[in-house]
C-alpha cells in the first residue's frame, strides 16, 4: 500500500484532496505520544474541543480575545465561530475537506475565521499578509482552495490572482471587515443564529495546511491533523511556559505563521487564559501595548527583543512574567540586554512549521546562555553524523526530532529530505552538552566555508553584537575565488553612529580578540537595515547576493 490512508482512521471528509496528497507512510516521520496528555481520541475535531472546553469548565464570561476595536469572550467567540461555520457549510457549500484560504492581519476576526474553517471540517490554509498576487496563487494552486476569506483591506491581492477551481470557474471570495457590502461576511453571518455542531472527524484528518516562509523555491504545504493542533498545546506551554488561565498572551508573529497561530491563540485557548491581537505592532508599540493590557506572556522574534531593550525603560512592564524568543537564534548580547531592562529570564524556543511548534527549550533558571535548551517533555532530539549515526557531546552535526507532531508535505519529493529513517531532520547544525543542552550553530546551508575552515556566521554575529556601536548585525560567506568563501559582515549601527573604515577595522579587531581570529569578518559592509521576512527571519541570500 502506497495510500496513506491505510495507516489511519476512516476519514470523516467528504472530500479526499488531503489524504490522497499525504506523503507515502515510508516516508512519514516516527510518532510518539510518550505522555499521557497526548492521548487523544479517534474521533476530534481540534476547535470544538477546544471551545466546548470551555463552556464546560464554565469559562464563557472570561475573556478570549482582546482587539484593537473589540473584545470577545469565549461565548461570543464561539457563537462568532459557529456563526461563519455556518456560512462556509451551508451559503458557500462547502465540503467537508474543502480547503479555504484566509488572508488578514492579527485580528479577533481573522482568528475566528480560523478557528470557524477548522470547526466546520474544513482545511484552514492561511496566508502571510505580506504575499503578493503571485506567491499567493502559488499557495492556492498546491492546495487547491475551494473558497476564501479575506480582509478587505487585502483584497487586491487576492483579485490579482482570481483562485480557479479545477473546471476553471472562479472559487467564491469573502470579505470580512466590509462593513457597508452587503455580501460581507458579517452580513451573511447575520442570518445564522443556531449553535453549529462540528462534523464528525478523525484525530488524524488534516485541518491545517501552513506553507513554510520559504525564502527560496516553492513554497511547501506542510499538513497538521486535528490532534497536532492540540498535542502542541501539550507539549511546551504546558511544560516549558507553564501557561495559566490568568495569563494574557500578546506579540508579533502573524497567525498565518504557527509560531503565532499557536502562541497568539491555541495555546491561551487551551487553558482559559486571554490573547491580545493587534496588527502591525513596532518594538516600541509592543512594548505600549504590553502595559495597557498588563500582558502576562510575550512571543517575538530576538531582533524585536534587542531593539525593545533599548526602550523598555519608558514602560510599565511589570505584569509581563514570561517572554519567548523564536524563529532565529537568540544571541547571548541580546539575552542579556533583555534581562539587564526586564530582569526576565528569556525562553528561547526552537520550532518549524513541519513540526508545527516549538520542541527544544528552557524556562527560568533551567535557561542557560548560548543553548536553545533541552527537549521540550513529549519530543526526543539528537545529532546525527553525515551518514545518519547519533554522535555524542561537542560534536556538531544535523539536528534530528520526533515526538508528537512532525513532517507531512503536501505531495512534494522534499519529504525524503526533511524525514530520515523516521527522524524529522530541520537542517540546523546543532551541538549537544554532556548535560543534554542543545546549542544552535548554523543552517546547514548557512555554513560558512572559508580556506577549509568551517564558521558559522551566528558566532560572528554574536561577537559583533557585543560591540556598544552594533544596533544589528548578518554575517554570511560571499564566494570568493581564493578562499571559496569571506566572511562578510553586514552591520547597522546605532543612532548617532558614523560609519567610517575606522571602525569597520575596530570592529574586525573586536572579533579576533573574542573568538578564534580565522573568523573575523574581512569585509564589513554598513546598511541601514537588514533584510526581512515577515517572521522576522533575516534573509541571507539578500545578503549574499545584493551588490551593495
Ligand atoms: C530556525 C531557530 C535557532 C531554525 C517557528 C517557533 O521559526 C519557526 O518556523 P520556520 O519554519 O523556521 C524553522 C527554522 O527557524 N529557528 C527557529 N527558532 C529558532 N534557530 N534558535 C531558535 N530558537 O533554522 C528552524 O529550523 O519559519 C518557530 C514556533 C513555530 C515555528 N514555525
Amino acid at each position: 500500500m502506497t495510500d496513506a490512508s491505510a495507516a489511519l482512521a476512516p476519514s470523516g471528509y467528504a472530500d479526499g484532496f488531503a489524504r490522497a496528497n499525504l506523503p507515502p507512510p515510508d516516508a512519514w516521520p516516527e510518532f510518539r505520544f510518550d505522555l499521557p496528555e497526548l492521548q487523544y481520541p479517534p474521533r476530534l475535531n481540534s476547535v470544538a474541543e477546544l471551545l466546548d472546553a470551555a463552556t464546560v469548565r464554565g469559562w464563557e464570561a472570561r475573556t478570549a480575545l482582546v482587539g484593537s476595536r473589540e473584545r470577545l469572550t469565549y461565548a461570543q467567540l464561539r457563537a462568532r465561530v459557529d456563526r461563519i461555520a455556518h456560512v462556509l457549510r451551508r451559503d458557500l457549500g462547502l465540503a467537508t475537506g474543502s480547503r479555504v484560504l484566509l488572508r488578514g492581519a492579527n485580528c479577533p476576526m481573522m482568528a475566528a475565521c480560523i478557528l470557524a474553517v477548522i470547526k466546520a471540517g474544513c482545511i484552514a490554509v492561511p496566508s502571510m499578509p505580506l504575499l503578493r498576487a503571485r506567491e499567493l496563487g502559488a499557495i492556492a494552486g498546491r492546495a487547491r482552495v475551494d473558497a476564501v476569506l479575506c480582509a478587505a483591506s487585502l483584497r487586491a491581492d487576492v483579485d490579482a490572482m482570481e483562485p480557479c477551481a479545477p473546471s476553471g470557474s472562479p472559487v467564491p471570495l469573502v470579505l470580512f471587515d466590509d462593513a457597508d457590502a452587503p455580501d460581507s461576511l458579517e452580513a451573511r453571518m447575520a442570518a445564522h443564529g443556531d449553535a453549529f455542531h462540528a462534523p464528525d472527524t478523525a484525530a488524524d484528518d488534516v485541518c491545517l495546511i501552513s506553507f513554510t516562509s520559504g525564502t527560496t523555491g516553492v513554497p511547501k504545504g506542510t499538513m497538521h491533523f486535528h490532534r497536532d493542533l492540540l498535542a502542541i498545546c501539550d507539549c511546551f506551554p504546558r511544560h516549558v511556559l507553564r501557561s495559566r488561565m490568568d495569563d494574557v498572551f500578546i506579540g508579533t508573529p502573524p497567525l498565518a505563521f504557527t509560531f503565532g497561530l499557536g502562541g497568539l491563540l491555541l495555546f491561551p485557548l487551551r487553558v482559559g487564559a486571554s490573547a491580545v491581537l493587534v496588527e502591525r505592532l513596532s518594538p516600541e508599540s509592543l512594548l505600549a501595548a504590553i502595559q495597557e493590557h498588563r500582558a502576562t506572556v510575550c512571543f517575538t522574534a530576538p531582533t524585536f527583543y534587542r531593539q525593545m531593550s533599548q526602550l523598555a525603560s519608558r514602560f510599565d512592564l511589570r505584569s509581563l512574567s514570561r517572554s519567548v524568543s523564536a524563529g532565529e537564534a537568540l544571541p547571548v548580547a541580546t539575552r542579556a540586554a533583555w534581562k539587564a531592562a526586564t530582569n526576565l529570564d528569556m525562553i528561547d524556543g526552537i520550532g518549524a512549521t513541519e513540526m508545527l511548534h516549538i520542541f527544544i527549550s528552557a524556562a527560568g533558571s533551567e535557561a542557560r546562555a548560548g543553548a536553545t535548551g533541552k527537549p521540550v517533555p513529549g519530543y526526543q532530539a539528537c545529532i546525527l553524523d553525515e551518514d545518519g549515526l547519533p554522535v555524542g557531546p561537542g560534536v556538531v552535526g544535523r539536528l534530528a526530532v520526533k515526538g508528537p507532531t512532525g513532517c507531512r508535505y503536501l505531495d512534494d519529493p522534499r519529504q525524503r529530505n526533511y524525514v530520515q529513517d523516521g527522524w524529522n531532520i530541520t537542517g540546523d547544525a546543532y551541538e549537544m552538552d554532556a548535560d543534554g543542552y542543545f546549542y544552535y550553530r548554523s543552517r546547514l546551508d548557512d555554513m560558512i566555508i572559508s580556506a577549509g575552515y568551517n564558521i558559522a556566521g551566528a558566532e560572528v554575529e554574536e561577537a559583533l553584537l557585543h560591540h556598544p556601536a552594533v544596533a544589528e548585525c548578518g554575517v554570511v560567506g560571499r564566494p570568493d575565488e581564493e578562499r571559496g568563501q569571506v566572511v562578510e559582515a553586514h552591520v547597522v549601527l546605532k543612532p548617532g553612529v558614523e560609519a567610517s573604515s575606522e571602525l569597520a577595522a575596530a570592529l574586525q579587531e573586536f572579533v579576533k580578540a573574542q573568538i578564534a581570529p580565522y573568523k573575523y569578518p574581512r569585509v564589513v559592509r554598513f546598511r541601514e537595515q537588514l533584510p526581512r521576512t515577515e517572521t522576522g527571519k533575516l534573509q541571507r541570500f539578500k545578503l549574499r547576493t545584493d551588490a551593495v
